[in-house]
């Protein structure tokens, strides 16, 4: 059986990471760890192309523009979403989750979802560095195996 998947190294690619700027608190801590995880798996800081856009409304349209201009290998989109601080807290979250994986399915290049949604800031926090780990870190790590798989499909 031929079995294909992705390594978790960096290759020549570059990665884009879109951010929120809504909650900045928590995304720069997202933003923290997607970089991080980029660096100790080999790729370059100049290769890493950071933008911000309002919110997390606006991440698939930035991530979207980023994709077609065909110069990364996978990007990366980090927000925050707290019920507690929005009356529409579910049109946020799923027109963000929507918007991103329509990215990466109408172009294909891989777009991972590093948004936490939460309930509140504590359980935001949790995701974002302390008790859950850190979905920034995650998103990264998941953009460079897919982005490391995709050449071999
Ligand atoms: N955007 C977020 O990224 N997180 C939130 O918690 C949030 N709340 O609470 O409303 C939020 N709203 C802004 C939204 O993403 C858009 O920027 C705005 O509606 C303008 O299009």
């Amino acid at each position: 059986m031929k079995v294909l998947e992705g390594k978790l190294v960096a290759g020549k690619g570059r990665f884009a990471i879109v951010a929120s700027r809504f909650n900045e608190f928590i995304v720069s801590k997202l933003i923290s760890g997607a970089e991080d995880t980029f660096v100790r798996h080999g790729v370059d800081t100049d290769d890493i192309t950071l933008v911000w856009v309002p919110g997390a409304f606006e991440l698939p349209l930035a991530a979207m523009k980023l994709a077609q201009s065909g110069k990364y290998s996978a990007i990366v989109c980090l927000g925050a979403v707290i019920r507690g601080s929005t009356s529409h807290y579910e049109l946020v979250c799923s027109e963000a989750a929507k918007g991103i994986a329509q990215v990466g399915l109408k172009t294909g290049v891989p777009v991972t979802f590093g948004v936490v949604t939460t309930e509140n800031i504590e359980q935001a926090i949790e995701r974002a560095g302390t008790k859950a780990g850190n979905k920034g870190a995650d998103a990264a790590l998941t953009a460079l195996e897919l982005a490391n798989l995709m050449p071999q499909l």
